[in-house]
């Protein structure tokens, strides 16, 4: 068998899109996930000019030999536009390996361990009580456990607020530049216990809630934080530093039980290597579509189950159907599984470009036993929404320093 072809495409059903699709001699096809929010056009041109060439008439089920061609053959290692890249390309050929043996990806990978995946959805609001009033509605929808963001008083924009918007944090509109919004670490860490305590007065102590900081805090701001909602309970306080400097972590965890998650934003297992090892923290959240695919997700769970850390994948609207279905595949497996970041696939452009087979049901996601990743994707559909520059928005201090988004 023997790769023909490989088609990339770049659609806006909602949101940027970059999808992978091998095609080989036998007419197999295999569908990946290479979506980088704000910098989509950089994967497309890597993958076009520098990986495509390398891969036409290699035999696609070399799945592992690929990867290593793809991370050690280009000499440049690491980096969010070709880790992206491979894991497009990684979750294409698992797909492909599936349908040729007619098995679904998680059977490939060990088979189930579990039934149903545990997710957590987001309850966003302007103030504490559309937030909560939030938090009530998903909890009519059967979810188990809920991140809570709001906006603090005074601070144009908060993280994770919508703020009238209906397209999540960034408007997919041609915005010629980064929407910028305020910040003040001091007004943050006053209000914020107050969203907890609210939220446990009013639904009790059995939904877990979870918060993300987004790296907006110092090592010993987020220690403080942290202590300060232990009485909440959280299952997990994410990104609380940034994680560049690994040990930043180690001065949380010395002055709280909150537990602490992160990962979104790595690229490869290194990223995570002295979190893990030294326990640090007790979920990581690499994603299947920027670590390296399916390939390094799996290695990465296992070395985090040394350490009794837990899996809980980046799951936000700026990944496709498809890769949301290779991390269902993923958590299938995953003996080490903790949760599930979802919050829904959008309208209906979205469902009519990809057609997957993830089902919600009472705070959970079920998998169905269609072969490979079980997603397909309307081309022609995908062509009547073209792509829009869209950016992430930025943060300042009030005093106008850049700040961690
Ligand atoms: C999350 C994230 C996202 C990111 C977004 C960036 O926990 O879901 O922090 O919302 O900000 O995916 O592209
Ligand atoms: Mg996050």
């Amino acid at each position: 068998m023997k790769i023909k072809d490989i088609k990339i495409f770049v659609s806006n059903p909602g949101r940027n899109f970059v999808t992978v699709k091998i095609i080989t001699d036998n007419g197999v096809y295999g569908l990946g996930d290479a979506t980088l929010n704000g910098r989509e056009l950089a994967v497309v041109a890597y993958l076009e000019e520098h990986i495509i060439p390398c891969l036409i008439g290699k035999d696609p089920h070399q799945i592992e030999d690929i990867w290593q061609y793809l991370y050690k053959g280009c000499y440049w290692r690491r980096g969010p536009i070709t880790m992206t890249a491979i894991s497009g390309i990684d979750m294409a050929l698992w797909d492909i390996k599936g349908k040729v043996a007619n098995l679904p990806v998680y059977q490939l990978l060990g088979g189930k361990s579990r039934e149903k995946i545990k997710v957590y959805g987001h309850a966003n609001g302007q103030n504490i009580d559309e937030t909560l009033d939030n938090l009530g509605h998903l909890v009519d929808e059967g979810y188990k456990a809920v991140r809570l963001q709001c906006a603090i008083p005074g601070l144009d924009g908060t993280y994770g607020t919508l703020d009238g918007k209906k397209d999540y944090y960034e408007l997919q509109s041609n915005r010629p530049l980064p929407p910028e919004q305020l910040w003040d670490t001091s007004e943050y860490l006053n209000f914020i216990p107050q969203l907890f305590q609210k939220a446990r007065e009013k639904y009790g102590m059995d939904i877990e809630l979870l918060h993300d900081v987004h790296s907006r805090l110092t090592p010993i701001e987020a220690a403080r934080l942290g202590k300060t909602l232990e009485p909440y309970n959280l299952l997990f306080l994410e990104d609380c530093v940034t994680a560049e400097n690994q040990s930043g972590y180690q001065q949380v965890r010395q002055h709280t039980t909150t537990p602490l998650a992160v990962g979104e934003i790595f690229n490869t297992i290194w990223d995570a290597k002295e979190l893990l090892e030294n326990q640090w923290i007790d979920y990581i959240r690499t994603a299947v579509t920027h670590a390296g695919g399916i390939t390094a997700m799996r290695r990465i769970a296992d070395f985090a189950a040394i350490y009794h850390v837990r899996t809980a994948p980046h799951g936000p609207p700026d990944i496709s159907p498809i890769g949301h279905a290779a991390h269902a595949h993923l958590n299938s497996w995953t003996p080490n599984f903790g949760i599930q970041e979802f919050i829904g696939f959008g309208g209906a452009p979205l469902n009519e470009v990809f057609k997957h087979p993830l089902v919600f049901e009472n705070g959970h996601l079920l998998i169905n036993d269609k072969p490979g990743l079980g997603v397909d994707f309307d081309e022609k559909a995908a062509k009547k929404y073209s792509y829009k520059k869209s950016y992430l928005p930025i943060s300042r201090l009030r005093d106008g320093t850049l700040w961690n988004w």
